[in-house]
């Protein structure tokens, strides 16, 4: 079997926690490769819920799990995490998780800066989980991070930190806000290093051999492909490459080693933050769709906007992403609609358009078109066999696959890992 990487096809939220579990049964190491502690992946087993932001899923059920160098590592989160877990049985070691010592940091005065610039931009805001992913990116962008491996050189560092505080503290000083202390930060990193260094090591090195050996790597997105800093709806996006192509440069692997890559897309379509949308429902339909489908964000806890299935987005996500085959999640979630509506294309300035435009005016602008399909009215939760499914509800499965040129490889009809549907 070829390894997996899952991402997120539409703006993150796709469900992709319970696809990765369920997937993680089957594969000897997990990665995460781009993100941080912005990500809320969900995983239910059993009775019990666990909520991950910076973790790889496959730690819940012991399998070994790495955090690769293209994801940007809050220490003091890190550590919150793995303790919150502990506290529901959940053992982290060395064993279990390895982080990459190339991993730049995020430090406190990140987390500041995004909430000082969220809070300057009035209307302009981009609706960050303020977590300090952007600023920690940047930083490593432009040569000033500090890095995984660094904590056990912190003596060293006085050169590194000149520039990174020097830049900083003229940020800072533009919100009206005093420099850095820095000896507090040395002492807060001296304080955290002894708890991060026992995980830390080259990662490549493990992932290349476990290639060698046949062992089979599942790779783990976060966000999803419309949030990604370069194909999103810029600049209303997180700070990585959130497509696939990112699962080697993230941990260290040849792209050759990212076999099967699965996009998860939920039946409908969710954002959260700002930005445009255009099958937004800002009506009772969405409403529907968020109580129905629980839509909060797992990390902030913010209301997510709602509306109809996206296919020309979505269509667009698996091209730029090379996805190979779909997961459709939160079928159930359209239960009982008396009809259901996808978008099939765009009006932009009164000429019909079938993709999305790259400039953020024009983004904003596009009215969306609609092709509007029979309902159901059974039950889908819970289904485990296509034979389960309404024929309204397949008819509406393979519209979709017609309409974003990409086969469903699985359905998902509630967030336990065994009720989803294999294709085929
Ligand atoms: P950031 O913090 O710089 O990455 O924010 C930039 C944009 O990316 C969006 N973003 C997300 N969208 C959906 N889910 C995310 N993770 C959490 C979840 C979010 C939460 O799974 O629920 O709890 O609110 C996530 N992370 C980042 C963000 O909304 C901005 O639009
Ligand atoms: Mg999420």
């Amino acid at each position: 079997m070829a390894n997996v990487a899952v991402i997120g096809a539409q703006w993150g939220d796709e469900g992709k926690g319970k696809i990765v579990d369920w997937l993680a049964e089957r594969a000897d190491m997990v990665v995460r490769f781009q993100g941080g502690h912005n990500a809320g992946h969900t995983l239910v087993v059993g009775e019990n819920v666990y909520k991950l932001s910076l973790l790889p899923s496959g730690i819940v059920r012991g399998t070994p799990s790495v955090i690769g160098n293209g994801v940007v590592l809050d220490p003091w989160a890190l550590k919150a995490e793995i303790e919150k877990l502990r506290g529901q049985g959940v053992e982290v070691t060395p064993d279990t998780l390895s982080i990459a010592d190339t991993c730049p940091l995020i430090l406190p005065l990140h987390g500041e800066l995004d909430g000082l610039r969220e809070d300057a931009s009035g209307a302009g805001k981009i609706g960050t989980t303020r977590r300090g992913i952007g600023p920690a990116y940047e930083d490593k962008v432009g040569r000033r991070a500090i890095r995984v491996c660094d904590l056990a050189h912190l003596g060293e560092l006085e050169p590194q930190l000149d520039r990174l505080l020097a830049h900083h503290d003229a940020l800072r000083a533009g919100f009206g806000v005093g420099p850095i202390d820095r000896a507090a930060l040395v002492q807060q990193l001296e304080e955290i290093a002894g708890f991060v260094l026992p995980f830390a090591k080259p990662v490549w090195r493990d992932l290349n051999a476990a290639r060698e050996r046949g062992r089979r790597i599942l790779f783990e997105g976060a966000q999803g492909v419309l949030l990604d800093i370069d194909h999103g709806t810029y600049p209303f996006v997180t700070s990585s490459n959130t497509v696939a192509g990112t699962a080697s440069a993230g941990s260290g692997i040849g792209p050759a080693a990212v076999g099967f890559v699965l996009g998860i897309a939920k039946a409908y379509t969710t954002r959260v933050g700002s930005g445009p949308f255009p099958s937004e429902q800002d009506n009772d339909v969405g409403e529907r769709l968020g109580t129905r489908g629980h839509e909060f964000g797992t990390v902030t806890g913010r209301k997510r906007r709602c509306g109809w299935l996206d296919a020309v987005l979505l269509r667009q996500s698996a091209a730029v992403s090379g996805i190979t085959g779909i997961a459709l999640t939160k079928l159930d979630v359209l239960d009982g609609f008396d009809e259901i509506r996808v978008c099939t294309g765009y009006r932009l300035h009164g000429e019909e358009i079938d993709y999305y435009p790259s400039n953020a005016a024009d983004q904003a602008a596009v009215e969306a078109v609609y092709e509007t399909m029979p309902g159901w009215q059974e039950t889908t939760a819970g289904a485990r066999s296509w034979a389960e499914l309404p024929a309204a509800a397949i008819k509406y499965i393979r519209r979709v696959e017609e309409l974003i040129r990409c086969p469903v490889a699985l359905v998902s009809t509630s967030p336990e890992r065994e009720d989803t549907i294999l294709v085929r």
